[in-house]
């Protein structure tokens, strides 16, 4: 008998190809968002989760889906899933790392474009038919060429992010839990430094760190406090590593100068006080969606889950613990 995968969400022909060559599929094309009581009724009986960022995999699921081999996730991060939960019970659990990491990089860049020039301000200004033609004084805004750029969480994204960031003439400062290898450094000319000093020294803060709950708040009050007034911030990472009524406080007070958002606590209702700002530019969660890259992710995600259920071990398994188990 083929093994049994849910598919929580929707996903592409060629994945579900993919999947049912090997495994008998229960897939969510409708895309609707399950609860956790939905989710954990689709999940009986099978094997294998393919999962969104958006679903959470703790404890209490895994309890109640004792049948689970593998948690495949559809994303690189994966604070959605309790890992250690996941291996106390035997269950792999995989993410999809590297196939994102340049899309989420260019995606950065539009981001920190597009708030140092206003872009999305612009084009609101244009649209709302107030335009009256071009001035010398209008809608000025900070280059980007020659800014000095701290990057916060130097991992794969990081540091793809500083190689784009080395043909706009940028210094590169970085902090990360750890300093990377010296070679590293110097092949990408970024200089270390401890978050506070790089919140004092930065025109641009890029956030690209994991969320788990050491990064909670890792940029509340007292950190926005430490940047430049004319500095601009920018979170592609994960809602939650920013304090998101600490950061409003921030721009209405205008202690910070724009900022430039993909992610937010509580998506998708993120906080309503954004949307009476003008000086920030919000997006929602699209920093991997391109076409290539979320086809990759997705059958990346497919590849790891049916690894685990034909006797293999996947590409990206986070708890390779589950592995020798077998
Ligand atoms: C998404 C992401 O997961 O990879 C991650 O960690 O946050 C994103 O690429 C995306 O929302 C896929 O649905």
């Amino acid at each position: 008998m083929k093994p049994q995968v849910l598919v929580s969400r929707e996903v592409f022909d060629e994945t579900l190809a993919l999947l049912n060559a090997v495994c008998e599929v229960d897939s969510n094309q409708a895309d609707t968002r399950y609860s956790t009581d939905e989710l954990v009724a689709r999940l009986q009986g099978k094997q294998g989760a393919v999962i969104s960022t958006a679903d959470r995999i703790d404890a209490g699921v895994l309890d109640r889906c004792p049948g689970l081999r593998i948690v495949s996730n559809v994303g690189v991060g994966y604070n959605n899933i309790d890992v250690p939960a996941c291996t106390a019970r035997g269950v792999m659990a995989t993410n999809t790392p590297g196939v994102l990491t340049d899309s989420v990089a260019d995606y950065t860049f539009g981001l920190v474009i597009a708030t140092c020039r206003r872009m999305t301000e612009g084009e609101q200004h244009l649209r709302s038919g107030d335009w009256k033609g071009s001035f010398l004084k209008q809608m000025l805004g900070h280059d980007v060429h020659g800014a000095t750029l701290g990057i916060v969480g130097m991992g794969r994204i990081g540091q793809t992010v500083a190689r784009r960031a080395s043909g706009f003439d940028m210094k590169i400062i970085y902090h990360n839990r750890n300093r990377i290898d010296a070679a590293i450094e110097a092949s990408l000319k970024a200089e270390y430094r401890s978050l506070e000093a790089l919140l004092g020294e930065a025109d641009i803060v890029v956030l690209l760190t994991p969320y788990s709950p050491a990064s909670h708040h890792m940029i509340g009050a007292a950190q926005l406090a430490l940047m430049r007034p004319s500095a601009v911030l920018i979170n592609v990472a994960r809602g939650g590593i920013v304090d998101d009524a600490a950061l409003i406080g921030a721009l209405k007070a205008r202690r910070i100068w724009a900022a430039g958002l993909d992610v937010y606590e509580n998506e998708p209702a993120f906080n309503p006080g954004f949307l009476d700002l003008g000086n920030v530019v919000l997006s929602p969660h699209l920093a991997s969606a391109s076409e290539p890259t979320r086809k990759a992710m997705a059958h990346t995600a497919a590849r790891n889950c049916i690894a685990a259920l034909t006797g293999g071990v996947p590409p990206n398994l986070l708890n390779p613990e589950t592995a020798t188990a077998r």
